[in-house]
């Protein structure tokens, strides 16, 4: 099975937590887009949906999903969403998709976080995957020194014009290779404080409640 018939097999899968008339907490990428599509063709009635990015926004209008703003709900049962690596604890990088400011916002609503994934994201250590980290942009040099200074090699994400890519928010991401992340919510709490850091792509203190990972073998529900 490809990557993509696994994502498809986790965004269906979801929809077993999706109760009919509730708000939903909605990720982004490319396996959170399966995840809308399947929730379209299911046809569950939804009061609404927080979302976490433009793009996703966009999916779930095409959807016919109302789209709530953060500050019109209370709480959210439940946040769902992709990562780009996710341990054996439910702690996760985000950030791939440069939404990882809005996507800690909106798991922030949310009771409980179901983390959708094909097998491949799941690692013993965090930090294969380049860590994004959010920021403002007058501050990427002294981000990037500060990461240098943690054995890290860290650089502004690019757009396909080579310029420094802008997010949803009007920052720049920082990619951070040559990480071993054994205390994920220490290194989150850490980098969090830096002057200029908006966002870091650890979610240690937002981990996934519950995991679906996409395997040839089917689907394993990671509690
Ligand atoms: C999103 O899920 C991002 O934080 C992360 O980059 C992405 C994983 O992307 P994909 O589902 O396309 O592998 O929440």
């Amino acid at each position: 099975m490809d990557q993509d018939t696994l994502k498809t097999l986790v965004g269906q899968a979801a929809l077993a937590y999706v109760q009919p008339h509730s708000v939903l907490g909605v990720g982004t990428g490319s396996t959170v887009n399966k995840f809308i599509e399947a929730l379209s063709q299911a046809g569950i009635p939804l009061q609404g949906a927080v979302s976490s990015s433009e793009a996703t926004t966009r999916l779930l209008l095409q959807a016919g999903i109302p789209v709530l703003d953060s500050s019109a709900v209370q709480s959210l049962d439940w946040y769902i969403d992709g990562a780009d690596e996710i341990d054996h604890q439910g702690y996760m990088i985000k950030g791939g998709g440069a939404a990882l400011t809005r996507e800690k916002i909106v798991a922030d609503l949310a009771k409980q976080f179901l983390c959708i994934a094909d097998a491949s994201k799941l690692v013993d250590v965090l930090g294969q995957f380049p860590l994004p980290v959010e920021v403002v942009p007058m501050a990427s040099t002294t981000v990037v020194r500060r990461f240098h200074a943690l054995g890290g090699q860290a650089t502004v994400r690019l757009n396909k014009e080579g310029q420094p890519l802008v997010t949803d928010n009007g920052m720049h991401i920082i990619d951070v290779r040559g990480l071993r992340i054994t205390t994920p919510q220490a290194m989150e709490d850490d980098v969090s404080v830096w002057p200029g850091v908006v966002t870091v792509g650890i979610f240690a203190h937002h981990k996934a409640s519950v995991c679906l990972l996409g395997s040839p073998e089917g689907v394993q529900t990671l509690r």
